[in-house]
């Protein structure tokens, strides 16, 4: 048995170096390995920090006593079909990650509102060409999944006098934001929003949601924000959708397959903008904190800080 509990660090492509540093201030006492090397000794390695771990390599840790996913969404650890599912998985829920999302969702409904996509164009024509933007009282904001990051979106964009609805699994009640739920009330809350913002986990459930019926329902001139996971998306669909003209326009963080391939369509696209991945980002420091919180807790015997529901998948 090894005398200090150890850490793997498995996040292949991104350089371990500032969650070393994380860890080494709030929890000095646990060996951190960066999981490059052949590990000795797999089976004393009690926690794993990870993003898009390959293929059954948290299985092979058998003395695991809790997985943390180095993201919100946990679909690239539950990708590993042999994820060991009596382990439990925490994900990142943290004010830094919530912050860099509302920003990024504010910053682009707000772009799509004014039509700002339109000044640049005009812009790099040298035309000036004044144009009303709708009362936001008129523009209908709709976003998919309200939970910790959709949740505290809508809730900053209610002070701008949106007509906010959110759309998740159980029916909320929020000042200022209507509440659809479930599969049924998915076409009416649809039906009613110009601006469409995805912030929903990618499972079973919800993976291709943006698609040419989805879009079908939107209302003619909608926009759409896809901040959520590549997989949500049929890109062909949007594309269609948005060369037919019945979209304005989109902003996408997230695609099928990152970094996006230099020969993507989307690159070019007039009417969309990329971002690579980049909305919010994970912040090692108080997130490495709420990790070794939850670390105290597992060897309580109590459950993690913000654990996936293996079965839900969120
Ligand atoms: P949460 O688990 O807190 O919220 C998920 C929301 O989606 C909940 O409201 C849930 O409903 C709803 N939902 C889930 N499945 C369904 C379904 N089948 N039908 C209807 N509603 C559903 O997740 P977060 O808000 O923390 O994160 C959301 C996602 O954002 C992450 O999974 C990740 O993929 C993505 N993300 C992207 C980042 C980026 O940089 N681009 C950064 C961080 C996260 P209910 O409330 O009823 O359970
Ligand atoms: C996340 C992400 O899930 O960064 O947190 O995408």
């Amino acid at each position: 048995m090894a005398d200090r509990e150890r850490l793997v660090f498995i996040s292949p492509g991104e350089p371990p170096k500032a969650w070393e540093s994380a860890f080494r201030t709030v929890a000095p006492e646990i060996e951190f390995l960066s999981g490059k090397a052949e590990i000795a000794a797999p089976e004393t390695i009690e926690w794993a920090v990870v993003w898009k771990p390959p293929q059954g390599a948290l299985a092979k840790l058998t003395g695991l006593k809790c997985v943390f996913s180095l993201g919100a969404g946990v679909d690239h650890v539950l990708a590993d079909s042999e994820y060991p599912r009596h382990v439990p998985l925490s994900r990142v829920v943290d004010p830094y990650l919530t912050s860099g999302m509302t920003e990024y969702v504010v910053l682009h409904v707000l772009a799509h509102h004014r039509d700002l996509f339109r000044n640049l164009k005009e812009q790099a024509e040298a035309r000036w060409k004044p144009f009303a933007a709708k009362r936001a009282d008129e523009v209908r904001v709709g976003i998919l999944g309200l939970g910790e990051l959709g949740l505290d979106a809508a809730r900053k964009l209610v002070p701008f006098g949106y007509r906010l609805a959110g759309w998740s699994n159980t029916r909320k009640s929020e000042p200022g934001i209507e509440s659809f739920a479930g599969l049924d009330e998915l076409p009416a809350f649809l039906g009613r929003t110009d601006i469409l913002v995805c912030l929903l986990p990618l499972t079973e459930a919800t993976s291709g949601i943006l698609n040419t019926a989805t879009f079908d329902l939107l209302p003619q001139g909608a926009r759409v924000i896809n901040a959520a996971r590549g997989g949500h998306l049929i890109e062909s669909d949007l594309i269609d959708a948005l060369d037919t003209g019945h979209l304005a326009g989109a902003t996408l963080d997230v695609f099928q397959q990152e970094p996006l391939p230099a020969d993507s369509p989307l690159w070019a696209h007039p009417k969309v903008v990329v971002t690579p991945h980049m909305a919010a980002m994970t912040d090692a420091r108080s997130t490495a904190m709420a990790m070794a919180e939850s670390m105290a807790r597992v060897r309580r015997d109590e459950p993690p800080l913000n654990p996936v529901d293996l079965a839900r998948g969120y």
